[in-house]
């Protein structure tokens, strides 16, 4: 590889990864048997928003891994999920929604802050005949909580799983613009001192 060709693949290395590398993940792939009132990971406090508890009893979602949903103690009545901050977040939020091919749900993905104005959000709507997760991201400034689920036959009965945020800008692109400006700067100027 000639020098300035890994010169540059050095800086688009060095300046992408650390982006990439801020994302938290929360797969609720340790949330305990049964049904909580409420599952803490990585400074984000889950809960249902009816009160009445969150569970990862019903076992695999269509991503083949467990998803979290209301306790269902209620009938059919599933409950959107809240997420709570620890301290108020900046920056991308997502999370993967989705079910088996049983009903219609429209998935939501909602942003608020701390006095619960309604900072942004995000739907989709799901096909009685969808089998498979879709992603939502929102992203906001000042975010105390969000929250995320589905409307559908049997209230939000939709697997959730993958929540995912990344803290700092919530519009990456110009950052990630600037950066390729900067290696591609790099790549000039070895070309200009490397005598042909
Ligand atoms: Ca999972
Ligand atoms: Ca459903």
């Amino acid at each position: 590889m000639k020098k300035s060709a890994r010169m540059l693949t050095f800086a688009l290395v060095a300046f992408a990864f650390p982006i990439a590398a801020l994302a938290t993940v929360i797969d609720f792939s340790a949330v305990p048997a049964g049904c909580v009132s409420s599952y803490t990971e990585s400074g984000v406090t889950f809960s249902a928003t009816d009160g009445l508890g969150i569970t990862a009893n019903f076992g695999n979602g269509p991503n083949g891994t467990p998803g979290i949903l209301g306790c269902n103690t209620s009938g059919n009545s599933f409950s959107t999920i809240r997420g709570t901050f620890a301290s108020l977040f900046s920056g991308s939020v997502s999370v993967d929604m989705g079910d088996f091919d049983q009903d219609a749900d429209v998935i939501t993905l909602s942003l608020f802050d701390a006095l619960n104005n309604l900072l942004a959000t995000v739907s989709a709507n799901l096909a009685a005949d969808f089998s498979g997760m879709v992603t939502l991201t929102a992203s906001a400034a000042g975010v105390d909580h969000v929250v995320f689920g589905g409307v559908g036959v049997e209230g939000s009965s939709v697997y959730s799983d993958n929540f995912a945020f990344v803290r700092g800008n919530a519009v990456p692109e110009p950052t990630t613009l600037a950066l390729l400006g900067i290696a591609l700067a790099c790549l000039g100027v070895a070309r200009r001192r490397k005598p042909n």
